[in-house]
């Protein structure tokens, strides 16, 4: 904007400070506000839950735990349309149940998957999504609007600029939020995906977990700014900061990129200022116990993601003293923490998914080359 006009004396009306712009979180309920506190406990106790099979030897397969990180996808997914797109990875398991969970868990219809096929898939069973052919995040479901994760790290952002440029070409007015950790910034596609979506603008909505940590590389080492947030001004998009602790912060600044979106005006990156928990997995977490230190994880650990929601419930007067101290279940480890610490109806809901990948058979052998490009036939 220009500065011309800074000799024109302000009028008495426009000396007055604006009036602030409405948070989007002022728009939500109380019912909404509860929502999201059960959410984060339903991505915690996944988590929970999950380490504890493992330790009780009933699975088997590396971990990549979302501890301390639930707020970012809470705070992102909630306010999608159930048309929208979602593109998570290894850090994010509970966004393929808490996709569109606001129109019922159980619901079959909803645009998300079932806490079945989702453990179905981590315990690599017969009636998981890709029926046992890989385990973990490397699911997807083009009808519910998941876009299949790969290894590949960022390597899904220029999908999701493909499937949302289709969906304009069609007529289509939805937005894909992508999950990256800070790590994967520092990769070649990263860059040839959001400078297309910016040439585009395409409404590519870019979320940087930044956990410090990229396996047992620190972020300085990935990013020379700051900020990974400092990238976005490189392809003239909106780079946005929101406190990763914080589900209320971070569904602000989803929001307000989705708008943006929507609105036709193209991608946004948002880093989500967090730590990492434990190590990158769980077969990391002795030799992460080594490179990192103590002080450093317990300072980043020190702001729990339930216990900063449960403080907001307070003081809005949602919840009273007594209901903010029943389940506890924040800044304990998997491994201390008892079922007790969690509503009961997140123990159930989890609880119906093991049961059912307990009992789901592992796939046939002779199934092992079906779906499989062999040259010589
Ligand atoms: C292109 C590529 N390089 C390396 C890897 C191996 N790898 C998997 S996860 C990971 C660390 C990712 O760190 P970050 O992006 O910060 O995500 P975080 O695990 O912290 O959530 C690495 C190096 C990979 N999957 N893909
Ligand atoms: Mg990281």
């Amino acid at each position: 904007m220009s500065s011309s006009s800074a000799t024109v004396a302000p009028t008495k009306k426009s000396a007055q400070k604006p009036a602030e712009a409405a948070l989007p979180r002022e728009a939500l309920s109380k019912e909404d506000h509860l929502e999201i506190l059960k959410q984060l406990y339903l991505a915690r106790y996944f988590d929970v839950r999950l380490i504890k099979e493992k330790k009780k030897g009933k699975l088997k397969g590396t971990l990549y735990s979302s501890h301390n990180q639930e707020a970012i996808l809470v705070g992102s997914l909630y306010g999608l349309d159930p048309t929208d797109w979602i593109s998570p990875i290894h850090r994010d398991m509970p966004a393929f149940f808490l996709k569109d969970a606001r129109n019922g868990l159980r619901n079959p219809d909803r645009m998300g998957m079932s806490i079945q096929e989702v453990c179905a898939q981590v315990w690599g069973k017969v009636d998981s999504p890709g029926r046992a052919r890989d385990n973990w995040s490397h699911i997807g479901n083009r009808a519910k609007r998941i876009i299949h994760s790969t290894s590949m790290l960022a390597g899904t952002i220029p999908v999701a600029a493909g499937v949302v440029l289709a969906d304009r070409l069609s007529g289509g007015n939805s937005v894909v939020l992508t999950y990256n950790g800070e790590g994967s910034t520092a990769q070649g596609v990263f860059h040839e995906a959001i400078n297309f979506a910016a040439v585009h603008k395409l409404p590519v909505i870019t979320i940087v977990e930044n956990n410090q940590w990229a396996y047992g590389t620190p972020v300085e080492l990935e990013c020379p700014t700051e900020d990974v947030a400092d990238r976005a001004k490189g392809y003239g998009i909106p780079g946005l900061i929101a406190d990763g602790q914080d589900v209320f912060d971070v569904y602000d600044k989803v929001m307000s990129a989705v708008a943006y979106a929507r609105a036709g005006k193209g991608p946004s990156i948002i880093e989500c200022k967090t730590f990492r928990a434990y190590g990158h997995g769980d077969h990391d977490d002795d030799r992460a116990a080594k490179y990192r230190p103590t002080d450093e994880v317990e300072k980043g650990r020190s702001r729990d993601p339930i216990a900063v929601c449960k403080r907001l419930l307070l003081e809005k007067g949602y919840i009273t003293e007594k209901e903010a101290n029943e389940y506890m279940a924040e800044g304990k480890n998997a491994t201390q923490v008892p079922n007790e610490d969690f509503p009961p109806d997140v123990v159930a809901y989890l609880s119906e998914g093991v049961d059912f990948a307990l009992k789901s058979a592992v796939p046939a052998a002779e199934e092992g080359g079906m779906w499989v490009f062999r040259g010589d036939r």
